[in-house]
């Protein structure tokens, strides 16, 4: 599975090639890639954002460089994804669907949004990860990715998909481990006839 990340702000997303994924991406499951929203910027400054029409706080990001960005990146099996704090909030559900995609196309707003006019002509889902307020779309993408990765085939071994507790009807229970005592506290005797 192809994702292919549009940001502002490409440094954030080192720590995601760790870890599962890390291993995943090297067993050529899942490729990520990180686009520079402002490497597409025309302007000699590389200037990416201006003041929005009929005023207010902050900064919008314009257009042209999003779809710029966003056209280096499209194929034709692209599902493209906007992380908005007004999108449908991710579930499970939502995650298992996505894995199903070959192509998952991720854009990360900043500032006060995007120009809606890019988003109506490139954005087929908007995606909010919970209701709070965060900086920008880069954790939620981080987020959506590390999700929708665990379902690609040869991500997850078959036994941690099994006991995948949303999936079962949030079938969870606590677990243990040695030593048999820790603190004065003994592991629930039930358990201690099947050892670890
Ligand atoms: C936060 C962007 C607030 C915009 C006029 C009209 C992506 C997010 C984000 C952010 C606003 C997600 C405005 C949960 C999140 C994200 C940055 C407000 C200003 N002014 N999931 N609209 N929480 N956050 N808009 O914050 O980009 S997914």
């Amino acid at each position: 599975m192809k994702f292919d990340v549009l940001t502002l702000f490409p440094e954030m997303f080192e720590p995601i090639k760790q870890s599962i994924i890390g291993r995943a991406t090297r067993k050529q499951l899942i490729d990520i890639k990180i686009t520079n929203i402002r490497e597409f910027s025309k302007n000699k400054h590389k200037k990416v954002d201006d003041t929005p029409y009929g005023g207010g706080a902050g900064m919008v990001m314009m257009p042209d460089v999003v779809y710029e960005a966003y056209k280096s990146v499209k194929t034709d099996k692209a599902k493209v994804i906007y992380m908005s704090p007004q999108g449908k909030t991710l579930n499970q559900r939502k995650v298992e669907d996505l894995a199903k995609q070959e192509h998952l196309v991720i854009l990360c707003g900043h500032y006060e949004g995007i120009d809606q006019r890019v988003l109506d002509k490139i954005v087929d889902e908007e995606i909010s990860i919970g209701d709070y307020v965060l900086t920008g779309g880069e954790i939620p993408a981080m987020v959506l990715i590390d999700s929708v990765s665990r379902y690609v085939e040869g991500v997850l071994t078959k036994d941690s998909i099994k006991e995948e507790s949303f999936s079962n009807g949030l079938l969870e229970y606590p677990q243990y481990t040695r030593p048999e005592i820790f603190e004065g506290e003994k592991v629930p005797e039930v358990l201690l006839s099947r050892s670890p």
